[in-house]
C-alpha cells in the first residue's frame, strides 16, 4: 500500500504485461496425446462451461436455493487434473466445485437435481452447490468452509497411506484459502508423513473482492511449498495441457511414495465471486485481457491448427453439451423435493437415507 499523501501504485496487472504478467510460456505442445484424448479434454471443458451457463440462467430465475459460485474460466484446471487420476483416487474441492464433479464423470442430471434441492440429487437435495458430494467416484465433496478441502484431502491421503493403498488424494482450493492457518498445518503434516497428496491452488487472483496483493506479499503461492520441503510449481491454469503435464508429474510422485506437490494454476473467474456479485472491484482492462485468454477458444484454436478435428466436429461437441445440459436441467426440475420425514436423516453415516 502507498504511504499517505502519495498516489497509489497501479501496476499493469494484465496477464501478458511485463510488469504484472504471469511470465509463463503458454505455448504448450500436444504432449503426445492422441486425438481422442485431446478431444475428451475439450469436451470436458465445454461441458463444464455449458453446465455453468445453464446454472447461471436457472439461478437468476430464483428457483435455486443458496449461493452459486461459477467455475467459468477455470475449466482447464479441472479437466487437466482429473484426466490424470485413477477411478479410486480421492478428490475434495471448495465452494466453486461444479467443474471438478463434472470432470470426474458425475452425472449433470443428478447435479442439477442437487442444485434445485431435489431428492434425486447426489445428497438428496440437502447438500446443494457448496456441499455436493459423489462418494461413488471418490469425490468427498465441495465445501463452503474456505480451505477445508486442503485438510480433508490431507486426511484422505493419510488414510490411503495408512491402509497401504495406492490412492492419491487431490485437493482443489482458491488462492485466498492458502492464508488459513490450517493450510500450513495440513501441508506440513503431508510433508513429514510423505502423503500421496496433490494440492491444486486455483489462483484466480481474488478472494471475494480482495486482490491477491492486498492480502499476501508473495506473487507465486507455489513458493509456499518450499517452506514445507516439497515441490511447488506454477502453471498457466488456462492451458489445459500445461495443467495436465504438471498434474501427471505430481500424481506420479504421490503414487510412487514421493510425497506431495503444490501446483499453483494462474487463472481467472469470468463472473463475480458468486452470482449477483457484479465484480465492480475488478479493473476492466485486466478483466478484458483475461477474457482473451479464455481456456476454451484457445484450446479450440490449437486443436484446429493441429488438425485434430474440424470446425464442424468441434461445433458438434458444443451442441451436444448444450443439449445434455438442457436435459439435465429438466431432469433436476422434475425431481420432487425430499419428504419432510428425511429432514434430520443423513446427519450420521448409519442414518443415511
Ligand atoms: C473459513 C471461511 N472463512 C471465510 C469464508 C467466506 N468466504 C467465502 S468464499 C471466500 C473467498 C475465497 O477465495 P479463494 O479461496 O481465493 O477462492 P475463490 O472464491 O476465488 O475460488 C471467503 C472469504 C468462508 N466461507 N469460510
Ligand atoms: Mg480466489
Amino acid at each position: 500500500m502507498a504511504p499517505p499523501g502519495t498516489a497509489p501504485e497501479k501496476p499493469d496487472r494484465t496477464p501478458d504485461s511485463k510488469e504484472g504478467g504471469l511470465g509463463l510460456d503458454s505455448a504448450s505442445q500436444d504432449a503426445g496425446l492422441d486425438c481422442e484424448r485431446l478431444l475428451s479434454l475439450f469436451r470436458c471443458m465445454v461441458r463444464i462451461r455449458a453446465f455453468e451457463e445453464h446454472a447461471h440462467k436457472e439461478f437468476l430465475k430464483g428457483e435455486m436455493p443458496g449461493f452459486l459460485h461459477l467455475y467459468s474460466g477455470e475449466e482447464a484446471i479441472a479437466a487437466g487434473v482429473m484426466d490424470t487420476l485413477e477411478d479410486d483416487d480421492y478428490i475434495v474441492t471448495s465452494h466453486r466445485g461444479h467443474g471438478h464433479l463434472l470432470a470426474r464423470g458425475s452425472d449433470p442430471k443428478r447435479m442439477f437435481a442437487e442444485l434445485f434441492g431435489r431428492v434425486d440429487g447426489y445428497c438428496r437435495g440437502k447438500g446443494g452447490s457448496m456441499h455436493i458430494a459423489d462418494m461413488s467416484r471418490g469425490f468427498l465433496g465441495a465445501n463452503g468452509i474456505v480451505g477445508a478441502a486442503v485438510n480433508i484431502g490431507t486426511g484422505a491421503a493419510f488414510a490411503a497411506k495408512y491402509r497401504g493403498e495406492k490412492r492419491v488424494s487431490v485437493s482443489f482450493f482458491g488462492d485466498a484459502s492458502t492464508n488459513r492457518g490450517t493450510f500450513h498445518e495440513a501441508l506440513n503434516l503431508a510433508a513429514i508423513w510423505e502423503l500421496p497428496a496433490v494440492y491444486v491452488c486455483e489462483n484466480n487472483f481474488y478472494g471475494s473482492a480482495n486482490y491477491q496483493s492486498d492480502y499476501m506479499k508473495l506473487k507465486d503461492i507455489a513458493d509456499r511449498a518450499a517452506s514445507y520441503g516439497f515441490p511447488g510449481v506454477v502453471v498457466d491454469g488456462n492451458d489445459v495441457l500445461a495443467v495436465r503435464a504438471a498434474a501427471v508429474e505430481a500424481v506420479t510422485r504421490a503414487r510412487s511414495g514421493g510425497g506431495p506437490t503444490l501446483i499453483e494454476c494462474k487463472t481467472w473467474r469470468h463472473w463475480g465471486h458468486f452470482i449477483g456479485d457484479m465484480a465492480r472491484y475488478r479493473d476492466p482492462a485486466e478483466h478484458e485481457a483475461w477474457l482473451k485468454r479464455d481456456p476454451i477458444p484457445s484450446f479450440k484454436a490449437k486443436l484446429l491448427a493441429w488438425g485434430v478435428a474440424s470446425e464442424n466436429e468441434l461445433a458438434q461437441i458444443e451442441e451436444a453439451a448444450e443439449a445434455e445440459m438442457d436435459e439435465a436441467v429438466a431432469y433436476g426440475k422434475a425431481s420432487p423435493f425430499p419428504p419432510v420425514s428425511e429432514l434430520t436423516a443423513g446427519v450420521y453415516k448409519e442414518d443415511r437415507p
